[in-house]
C-alpha cells in the first residue's frame, strides 16, 4: 500500500488503523515472558521512539529484544543492516508476510515479534507501551516508574488524545496534506495544541503533576523532532519549539534523562524524513540546521 491512498479526497491525511493488535497478555496466545519478544524499532519513527523509551525507563532491555532498522527506508521498506540476528530477515516487510501474506498495508515500525510462535504479534503502537507498563510489570527494575498509574489513568487518556490528534499525528496531517484547506486545518490545531501544553506545563513540571507518565513519552518525540524536521519539512513554521519557553523547558529536562536522551539520534532522524519521504521533499536534500543546544541548562 501506497501512502497515496492514506490521502482523502479533500487532501487529508487519515492514517491506515493498525492491523495486527494482538496482546501480550497473562493466560492468552501471547503470554509475557523474558526474552521471547522482540521489538522492531527506528530511531528516527516517533512511534517507535516511544517504545524504545519506555522499555529502557523501566529497565526492560534484557527483557524485551530490540532490532533498529536503518533510517532510510527504500522501496522495499525498513532494511536490517546486516540481516535480523533474530529472525534472519533483511527487510522488515518479511516479517508482516510471514504472518499475513495477504497483507498490503505498510510495513511500520514498531512491531512486535513472538520468537516462540513465529509472527507478529502487533503494529498497535499506542498499545506497545502500555504492554511493556502493564504485563511486563514483574521483570521493570527496581524503582522504575509507574508511568500509567491506575489513579491517573483516564486523565492520561483523554490527554494523550489530546496530543495525538493535534500534535503526535496533527504535523504528519499538516505535513501530507495536499490541499491548502487540509493544511490550514492540521496547522491551527498544531499551534493550537502547542499553546495548550505550553500553558499546561508553565505550571508543572511534567504533564501530570511532578511524576513522569505516558502522557510525557507520547508528547516527547514530537517535540524532539519539531525544530529539527517539523517545522521546516511539514511546514509546521508558525513557532518554533524553542519559541515556548516552559514547554523547550520541559523538554531539555526530559532529555537530560539516559532514556530520553540515549534514544534520541537527531542526525538519524533528519535523515529519515528529509531522504526518505519524497513526496515531501522531492530532492532528498537534508538540511544542515537548525543548530540547538539540547544540552543547555
Ligand atoms: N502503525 C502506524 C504508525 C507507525 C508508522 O507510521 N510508522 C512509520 C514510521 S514513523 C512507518 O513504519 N512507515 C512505514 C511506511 O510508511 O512504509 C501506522 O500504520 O500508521
Amino acid at each position: 500500500m501506497k501512502l497515496g491512498s492514506e490521502i482523502s479526497s479533500a487532501g487529508r491525511f487519515v492514517r491506515q488503523p493498525n492491523r495486527f493488535t494482538a496482546r501480550i497478555e497473562q493466560g492468552g496466545e501471547h503470554p509475557p515472558e523474558p526474552g521471547r519478544y522482540h521489538l522492531y524499532a527506528s530511531y528516527a519513527c516517533p512511534w517507535a521512539h516511544r517504545s524504545l523509551i519506555v522499555r529502557e525507563l523501566l529497565g526492560l532491555q534484557d527483557v524485551v529484544g530490540v532490532t533498529i532498522v536503518d533510517p532510510i527506508r527504500d522501496e522495499k521498506g525498513w532494511r536490517v543492516p546486516g540481516g535480523d540476528p533474530v529472525t534472519g530477515v533483511e527487510y522488515l516487510s518479511e516479517l508482516y508476510l510471514a504472518t499475513d501474506p495477504g497483507y498490503e498495508g505498510r510495513h511500520t515500525v514498531p512491531c512486535v515479534w513472538d520468537v516462540t510462535a513465529g509472527r507478529l504479534v502487533t503494529n498497535d503502537y499506542p498499545q506497545i507501551t502500555l504492554t511493556l507498563e502493564s504485563a511486563f510489570a514483574p521483570w521493570h527494575a527496581e524503582g522504575a516508574p509507574d508511568l500509567y498509574p491506575s489513579s491517573l489513568r483516564e486523565e492520561i487518556d483523554a490527554l494523550n488524545e489530546v496530543i495525538f490528534d493535534g500534535l503526535n499525528n496533527g504535523v504528519y496531517r499538516a505535513g501530507f496534506a495536499t490541499s491548502q484547506g487540509a493544511y490550514d486545518e492540521a496547522v491551527t490545531a498544531v499551534f493550537a495544541t502547542l499553546d495548550l501544553l505550553e500553558e499546561r506545563l508553565a505550571r508543572r513540571a511534567h504533564l501530570h503533576g511532578d511524576a513522569l507518565t505516558e502522557s510525557d513519552v507520547r508528547l516527547y518525540p514530537t517535540l524532539a523532532r519539531f525544530d529539527a524536521v517539523y517545522h521546516s519539512h511539514f511546514k509546521c513554521s508558525v513557532r518554533r519549539l524553542v519559541d515556548y519557553p516552559a514547554l523547550w523547558a520541559y523538554a531539555r529536562r526530559l532529555y537530560a534523562l539516559p532514556a530520553f536522551r540515549d534514544t534520541t539520534d537527531f542526525d538519524q532522524i533528519k535523515r529519515h524524513y528529509f531522504v526518505t519521504q519524497r513526496n515531501v521533499n522531492p530532492s532528498g536534500i537534508v538540511p544542515r540546521g537548525p543548530e540547538i543546544d539540547w544540552t543547555a541548562p
